[in-house]
C-alpha cells in the first residue's frame, strides 16, 4: 500500500515540524480523506496484537474497519513496523501486526524507542489518539479504556491513557472500561482531568463486557450528530485541549451474564496474583484468561462492542465535518453581515 510522509498537521500546536525525514507516513487513502474533508476514524493496534487471540483477529481487524466505512469514515489503524510510525495499514501490514510473534506493546512514552531501535509495535489508546492528532485525524474508536486499577492508591498503576486524552483533542469512542479497574476510580480522574463523557444514548458508563458499570455518565448524547456537536463547540471555546470519551453500550441483551462476568473477574485478578503479573502485561493477560475460560462469551461480546464503536465513530467523524464546515459558512455569512451594517469595525 502506498503511503506519504505525514503533512505538517494543521491542528497540533505541539508537535514538531514534519520534515521528510519525520519516521510518519499517513497511507494515500487517509491522506486523501483528510485533504477531501472526510470523516477519518482512527484504530489502534493493541487490541488486535495483544486484546484478541490469533488468528480471529487477521479477520476482526477488517471488520473493524469496514464497520468505520459502514458508519461514512475513513479507517486508518495505527501501529509502529520497522521502526516507522503508519496512519493507516493496508492488509499485508494489519496481517503483520496480527501475527508476528515480537510485536511490542506501545504506549506514548515507547513510541520514541520503537522508532529509534527499528522495531514493530501495537499503539495503545494513549499513543493512538497522540498519533491521530500528529495526523489531523479527530475520532478514535476503541473496546475499552484503560484506567485507574484497583489498589492503585498501593500500585500507582493508573493508565497513561488517561492523561493522554486530557491533552489530546481527539474523541475516543469506547464501550467504558473493565470491571477490573477501579471504575469509580477512573471515572473520578477523568473529573479531576476535565475529560469529558458522553454516555450514547444511556445514563449509565458502561463496563465493557456489561452494559451498565453501576456507575452514571455526567452526560448524554442521542445521536452521532450531538456528541459531533460536542467537539465542534469545544473547538469554537478553545477553553482546553483534552480529548472527549463517548461511552457505547453493548445493547442490554448482548452483554456477558452477569455471573460468568463475575467469576471470570474474580479468577482474572487472582491470576495476575499468584503469577506476579504487574505493568502492561496486567491487561493482556486478563484478556487472555477471559477468552480461554469464558466458552468463547468475552470474544463474543469483545467483538461485539469493537465492532459497535467503529461504526459509531465514522458516523461521528462524519458528522464533525459536516458540521465544521457549517459553522465556518455561518462565521462567514455573520461576518459578511457585521461588515455590511458597520458593525464589524
Ligand atoms: N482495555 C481493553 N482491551 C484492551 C486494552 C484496554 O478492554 O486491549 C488495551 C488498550 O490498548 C489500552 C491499553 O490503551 O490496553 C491500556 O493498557 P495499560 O493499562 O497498560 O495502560
Ligand atoms: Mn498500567
Amino acid at each position: 500500500m502506498s503511503s506519504v510522509t505525514v503533512p505538517p498537521s494543521p491542528v497540533s500546536p505541539r508537535s514538531t515540524p514534519s520534515t521528510p525525514s519525520t519516521p510518519v507516513v499517513v497511507q494515500e487513502e487517509v491522506q486523501a480523506a483528510l485533504a477531501d474533508g472526510r470523516g477519518v476514524v482512527a484504530l489502534e493496534s493493541t487490541i488486535l496484537a495483544h486484546g484478541l487471540p490469533h488468528p480471529d483477529n487477521i479477520e476482526i481487524a477488517a471488520q473493524i474497519e469496514d464497520a468505520v466505512r459502514a458508519g461514512g469514515g475513513v479507517p486508518a489503524t495505527i501501529a509502529v513496523l520497522g521502526g516507522v510510525v503508519h496512519v493507516g495499514l493496508g492488509p499485508s501490514e494489519l496481517e503483520r501486526i496480527c501475527t508476528a510473534p515480537d510485536v511490542a506493546k506501545l504506549s506514548m512514552r515507547d513510541l520514541g524507542v520503537a522508532v529509534a531501535l527499528g522495531l514493530d509495535g501495537a499503539t495503545t489508546v494513549a499513543s493512538t489518539s497522540a498519533v491521530a492528532h500528529l495526523a489531523g485525524i479527530r475520532v478514535f474508536a476503541t473496546g475499552g479504556l484503560g484506567g485507574v486499577h484497583r489498589g492503585a492508591s498501593a500500585t500507582f498503576d493508573v493508565s497513561a491513557d488517561l492523561g493522554v486524552i486530557a491533552s489530546t483533542p481527539v474523541l475516543v469512542v469506547c464501550a467504558g472500561v473493565k470491571s477490573i479497574l477501579d471504575v469509580p476510580g477512573t471515572l473520578e480522574t477523568l473529573e479531576t482531568l476535565s475529560v469529558p463523557v458522553l454516555g450514547y444514548r444511556t445514563n449509565a458508563f458502561p463496563g465493557f463486557y456489561l452494559s451498565d458499570s453501576g456507575h452514571e455518565v455526567p452526560w448524554r448524547v442521542e445521536s452521532a450528530a450531538e456528541a459531533a456537536a460536542v467537539v465542534v463547540a469545544r473547538d469554537r471555546l478553545g477553553t482546553d485541549a483534552a480529548g472527549v470519551v463517548l461511552a457505547n453500550p453493548l445493547p442490554v441483551d448482548r452483554q456477558v451474564e452477569r455471573g460468568l462476568h463475575d467469576r471470570l473477574v474474580a479468577e482474572g485478578l487472582a491470576v495476575l496474583e499468584r503469577e506476579g503479573v504487574h505493568g502492561k502485561d496486567v491487561t493482556p493477560r486478563l484478556l487472555e484468561y477471559f477468552h480461554d475460560n469464558s466458552g468463547g462469551e468475552s470474544l463474543r461480546a469483545n467483538v461485539e462492542l469493537v465492532l459497535s464503536n467503529a461504526r459509531l465513530a465514522g458516523e461521528v467523524a462524519a458528522q464533525i465535518v459536516a458540521q465544521s464546515a457549517a459553522a465556518t459558512d455561518v462565521a462567514g455569512v455573520a461576518g459578511t453581515v457585521a461588515d455590511a451594517t458597520g458593525l464589524g469595525s
